[in-house]
């Protein structure tokens, strides 16, 4: 019988839309699988009692077509692999969900997850590097990303951001030639997941548009020392709607709450070698020991009718929105909390798109971010080789989906009825259109118009004032670190002609910066260096008006030194003992750190159980041969003659002492630990005598005397953790470690 509209009306839909923290765990609950307690069966559910031989023709006779146990285990493995992102291939993903904390974004958006402070939306953080395939090294330097699915009562919304607020390039046009550049050489496929090497460097000093991202990428923003300690960005301007239509540009942040910090670049370098998986194994335990990690979303909100009143175009992504000029609004807070369950169902398949959009958030013109809403839904066919990856239970929506696409390779949704197609009367008209005020997305309609050109703005034109700008809000070491990024990335760079052009464009960034860089990369700076864009630009409306727009020769919120935050929570400290250490000090020291929030481990030669001078055993947690300096924030080493006595004979020991020394990092010891100290390179900083109540702190070296005060030791040894990095030790570079 035919149904007319009305009766279709879909009366329980509020109900199917209301989504809790939970709604998607439990929505994955019938496809996650427990292996324990059953039968190993094949992929037909028939139960296997041998799987170690396969079926042959006497038992050393040729293999039988007929063991189809054998075909469908063997078929399956030789197709597991998928093609990896070609690029952000490693990832790390986790779950948790997303709250707003009032309602005041109802003046901006009406999208309900931002809006709505009751309800905790689910969502999947997808962590990566950009260049490196899916087996390279955590810590190389590179931009990272860090997307985030929403899912929303209202649909899946996807904000695909990197931990950078710019891009290399303004237009989309130019991506595959950047990846290109930056990945290994087509002829010998080298290197891996670095951007040193001619080809980048070749292709980025002929690209000025490239130079505000590359002092992004030359900083230590590109070596975060967590996924959980590194802040996000949308990158492009977006635009929220509200209920009455009224459009605002909007630009996302997300900000960690353990503040962002850094690796430098010899740890990371050497992580690279002893822990490849450094990022990766950091998120999964911090998330399993309940350490969870934290991001407050906020945003810069412009007005349209400000669109022309910056001295940069909204919609170039090679340029920020200084907060001095549209500060951030906090608007709520994600949580990390949960693990997946398997690293290819979940992290390796979710499958992210920037066009995911849910009503009151809604794209720019910016025609990087047009691109890219095309790119996402094209790539996601290549990997999965169907267009029903969104079936894919990590990318299913938690809001129900009723349409006529029905077919495809892995289809898994048993549509019925005979009519799908729309418009129809047999199937009642259903699905059936959805007003406004159901949840419907209705495109902003942007007046648009234009003659078909290919070309840029001219407001696009300025590729070096925001590149001054980021280096005039470095501190003095941020910028240090610039320079010595620049001579390991250029020092590679084989053609002298290519470091000479780069060493130009820092010139018109800052004449000091590029000295400090041509020193290094065996090049000289010319005065009144000049490169012709490459780009055809147009002079419009937009560019004339921007001319005398607002800006700043400073922006101190994008220094991560002088926005950073001082905590322990989560931070590894390593204590280094052998037999005979002091138990008591241990102990009290160890729950000082642990109080705080600091995770402990104990380490000495060999692993295995360590007697302390009173007789007490403790057990080690790693060894010399298992770990290093570079995996730890601090190291601590316990008072005790005897243990002392032998660390000081340990190579090991004290290399891990004089490593973490060089690295910043902060070391704390007493009584006879200040022998030790006193062997390795950093005896200038002991400023406690041996034996006293002395309890001193000289640039995050921490001694005391053998009759101080344990809860004053460990106050200033937490005092100093808090700081991260000691960056005033000049005898460093005496270190040889
Ligand atoms: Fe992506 N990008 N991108 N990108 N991107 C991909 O999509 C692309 C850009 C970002 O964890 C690919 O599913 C183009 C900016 C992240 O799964 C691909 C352009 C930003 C991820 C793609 C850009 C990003 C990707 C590869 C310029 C920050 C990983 C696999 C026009 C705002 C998502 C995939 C994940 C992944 C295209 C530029 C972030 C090929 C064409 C700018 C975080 O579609």
């Amino acid at each position: 019988m035919k149904k007319n509209e009305s009766e279709n009306k879909p009366t329980n839909n509020d109900k199917a839309r209301t989504v809790s923290q939970d709604s998607k765990k439990q929505q994955l609950d019938p496809y996650r699988q427990e292996k324990e307690g059953h039968y190993m069966t094949t992929d037909q559910g028939l139960r296997i009692n041998h799987t170690d031989d396969s079926l042959k023709a006497g038992s050393r006779g040729p293999t039988i077509m007929e063991d189809f146990h054998f075909r469908e285990k063997m078929t399956h493995f030789d197709h597991e692999n998928i093609p990896e992102r070609v690029v952000h291939a490693r990832g790390s993903g986790a779950h948790g969900y997303f709250q707003a904390y009032d309602d005041s974004m109802k003046k901006y958006t009406k999208a309900k997850f931002l809006t709505d402070p009751n309800t905790k939306t689910p969502v999947f953080v997808r962590f990566s590097t950009v260049v490196g395939s899916r087996g390279s090294a955590d810590t190389v330097r590179d931009v990272r990303g860090f997307a985030t699915k929403f899912y929303t009562e209202e649909g899946n919304y996807d904000l695909v951001g990197n931990n950078m607020p710019v891009f290399f390039i303004q237009d989309a046009n130019k991506f595959a030639d950047l990846v290109h550049s930056i990945k290994p050489d087509p002829d010998n496929e080298m290197p891996q997941a670095s951007a040193a090497h001619d080809t980048f460097w070749d292709f980025a000093s002929l690209m000025p548009e490239i130079n505000h991202m590359i002092m992004w990428v030359l900083s230590d923003r590109a070596l975060p020392r967590s996924f959980r300690m590194m802040d996000g960005f949308g990158v492009h301007t977006f635009r929220f709607i509200n209920e009455e239509g009224k459009a605002r540009f909007v630009k996302f942040h997300w900000r960690s709450t353990l503040g962002a910090h850094s690796l430098v670049w010899d740890e990371a370098q050497k992580l690279a070698g002893k822990d490849p998986d450094w990022l990766r194994r950091d998120l999964w335990e911090a998330i399993d020991s309940g350490n969870y990690p934290e991001f407050e979303l906020s945003v810069q909100i412009v007005e349209e009718e400000d669109e022309f009143k910056f001295d940069f175009d909204l919609l170039d992504a090679t340029k920020i929105i200084p907060e001095e000029l549209v500060p951030r609004k906090p608007i709520g807070k994600m949580v990390l909390n949960r693990n997946p369950d398997n690293f290819f169902a979940e992290t390796e398949q979710v499958a992210f798109h920037p066009g995911n959009l849910v009503p009151g958030i809604d794209v720019t013109n910016d025609p990087l971010l047009q691109g890219r809403l095309f790119s996402y839904l094209d790539t996601q066919i290549n990997r999965f080789s169907s267009a029903n990856f969104a079936e894919v239970p990590i990318n299913r929506p938690l809001a129900p989906v009723h349409n006529n696409q029905e077919a495809g390779f892995m289809r898994q949704t048993i549509n019925k009825g005979k009519a799908n197609y729309w418009p129809n009367s047999i199937g009642g008209g259903c699905p059936m259109m959805a007003p406004e005020n159901q949840g419907a997305f209705v495109h902003y309609m942007e007046k648009v118009e234009g003659h078909k050109i290919r070309a840029r703005s001219q407001s696009f034109n300025d590729h070096y004032s925001q590149a001054t700008l980021f280096w005039n809000s470095m501190t003095e070491v941020e910028q240090k670190h610039i320079v010595e990024a620049a001579h390991f990335e250029l020092g590679k760079v084989e053609s002298k002609e290519i470091r000479q052009r780069m060493v130009g464009h820092f010139s018109k960034i800052d004449m000091n910066f590029a000295k400090m860089v041509a020193a290094g990369v065996g090049v000289e700076v010319h005065e009144n260096f000049d490169q012709e864009s490459t780009g055809h630009y147009e002079d419009n409306e937009a560019s004339k008006q921007m001319k005398n727009g607002k800006s700043v020769k400073e922006s101190p919120a994008v220094s991560m030194e002088r926005n950073k935050i001082e905590t322990v929570k989560s931070r590894k400290v390593a204590i280094l003992v052998e037999n005979g250490f002091d138990y008591n000090e241990l102990m009290q020291v160890k729950q000082a750190l642990t109080d705080a929030g600091a995770m402990v481990k104990i380490i000495s030669k060999l692993h295995g159980m360590k007697k302390a001078s009173n007789g007490e055993m403790v057990e080690t947690d790693k060894s010399h041969v298992t770990t290093g300096s570079i995996m730890y924030d601090a190291v601590y080493i316990p008072d005790g003659k005897e243990s002392i006595h032998t660390l000081m004979r340990e190579g090991d020991a004290l290399h891990f002492i004089n490593e973490a020394f060089k690295h910043h990092k902060t070391i704390a010891t007493s009584g006879h630990g200040i022998e030790l100290l006193q062997k390795t390179s950093i005896g200038g900083y002991v400023y406690a005598e041996p034996t006293s109540r002395d309890v001193k702190e000289h640039k995050g070296v921490v001694t005391a005397g053998n009759d101080a005060d344990a809860d004053e030791f460990a106050e200033k040894f937490i005092a100093a953790i808090k700081k991260h990095r000691h960056w005033n030790r000049e005898e460093k570079m005496m270190v040889p470690a």
